[in-house]
């Protein structure tokens, strides 16, 4: 099996220069830290996160393969492995007076991969190492806080804005993925009493994801009936190689959102819906791509278990043309994983085939809390292709594949989080013609433990 052939998606990351990002966990139902502490003005906390996750995937890439990123070989089409990390976390406060503190927070992060690496071939077995995670300062005034350095930022519920560091490569842990800080951050914030709080922001994606910087403004409003929400985003001094294969330098992004809507005498359905667009133009391209999704979530809060019902449906613009000037097609700019489904759309397909961009996608996902400490559920993932082409390679249908999971997921004490999950895709016309026509299946165990 040598690389002459060598396909997608191993390397498309790199051509692309669109970025995969893995599933993060530091978003999952976690408990508070758990040591506190006060020296008169001074307060702090400090955790220690451990985590691990063990896979078993078969059919890699639809029976094509495991392609090794760095090597280009072919490992066959099974891919066991493990993943571990530990991320030590201390968080600090000190009050000058009644409206004036200061704060910091400082974590690292240690990480592991062992057997045969991910099914996408990102990492090896004893890739893993030790870096920063948050590196930061802040001081506030009343309502308004300055913070600066390495940190977390999100906007909204991560369809934009929320993972800053792809875990890959000598990192490890490309599934797991609990890095997410972005580097060099400034980020200004109002927040107070009132239902209005914003953020004026400047951030750093990491290496893997071409240091792109994303600066702009940040807005929420609480109501009666749910949040909304708009940002402006603009996008500078990506790394010329990313530049090159996914020109964004010059873009500006308009996003306007609804979370947790309600509508009066509705209370089971809560309703989610974001729009937005990439204009402008820069270094001879012009922006023209846009993103929606329209969620609703129904809980059947008469019912035993009070079981939810979610549908989504989600499209990221295409581009058919790659040589016209014009890009259309959608950047996922550094989107994170904040919960089954979003933003990593499907373990297998968000995680090694699709990324957001020329994606349509369809969800239903149902959940049954039958304890407080156990929700089994199940989830399924109707794939399209926006335009007729996979990442360039053209195709000649957009029915890309279906992803269908079941899951577990456990709470087995305040600081324990267990997740079992079954996932298979079924390939679909377009991934036949790109990959292979076998099912790409994986089995995960993901746990974490907070001390
Ligand atoms: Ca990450
Ligand atoms: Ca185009």
């Amino acid at each position: 099996m040598g690389n002459s052939n060598r396909l997608w998606p191993s390397f498309f990351k790199n051509i692309s220069g669109v970025t995969l990002t893995a599933i993060a966990v530091t978003q999952l139902p976690i408990a508070k830290a758990e040591y506190n502490f006060t020296y008169g003005d001074l307060s702090g906390s400090t955790s220690v996160l451990v985590g691990g996750a063990a896979l078993s995937t078969k059919g890699v890439n639809f029976g094509l393969g495991q392609i090794d990123y760095r090597s280009g070989e072919n490992h066959g089409d099974r891919a066991d492995w493990f993943e571990t990390f530990i991320k030590p976390k201390l968080e600090l406060k000190y009050d000058l007076n009644d409206s004036v503190k200061f704060f910091s927070g400082l974590s690292f992060i240690t990480t592991h991969t062992s057997g045969d690496g991910d099914a996408g071939g990102y990492t090896r077995g004893g890739d893993g190492r030790t870096s920063w995670e948050d590196l930061y300062l802040g001081a506030q005034y009343k309502d308004l806080s300055i913070s600066a350095g390495r940190q977390s930022y999100v906007i909204g519920n991560g369809f934009i804005i929320a993972d800053g560091h792809l875990g890959m490569l000598d990192e490890g842990t490309y599934w797991g993925d609990p890095r997410r800080a972005f580097e060099d951050t400034i980020i200004l914030r109002y927040a107070g009493k009132s239902a209005f709080s914003a953020e004026a922001f400047t951030v750093t994606t990491d290496k893997h994801m071409g240091h792109q910087k994303l600066s702009g403004i940040n807005m929420d409003y609480n109501s009666t009936y749910g949040k909304l929400g708009a940002a402006y985003i603009h996008v500078s001094d990506t790394d010329s190689n990313f530049q090159r294969t996914a020109p964004k330098n010059g873009m500006n992004v308009y996003d306007f959102r609804l979370m947790s809507m309600k509508l009066p005498g509705i209370d089971d359905l809560t309703l989610d819906a974001e729009y937005a667009v990439q204009r402008g133009s820069g270094e001879g391209v012009e922006f023209k791509g846009n993103a929606w999704y329209a969620q609703a979530a129904y809980t059947f809060s008469a019912l035993p278990a009070t079981p939810q019902i979610t549908y989504r449906y989600a499209a990221f613009s295409g581009d058919d043309d790659a040589t016209d000037g014009k890009r259309e097609s959608w950047d996922p700019l550094a989107k994170g994983y904040m919960e089954r489904g979003a933003w990593v759309i499907g373990d297998i397909t968000g995680n090694y085939l699709l990324n957001n961009s020329n994606e349509v996608v369809g969800m239903w996902k149902a959940a049954f809390p039958i304890t407080p400490e156990v929700t089994l559920g199940a989830a399924y993932y109707d794939f399209d292709l926006d335009k007729r082409n996979y990442y360039g390679t053209a195709v000649s249908s957009k029915e890309f594949a279906d992803e269908a999971a079941i899951f577990a997921d456990l709470t087995l004490t305040k600081n324990a989080y267990i997740t079992l999950s079954y996932n298979q895709v079924k390939p679909k016309t377009a991934a036949k013609e790109v990959f292979g026509d076998k099912d790409f299946s994986a089995f995960q165990v993901y746990a974490t433990y907070l001390f």
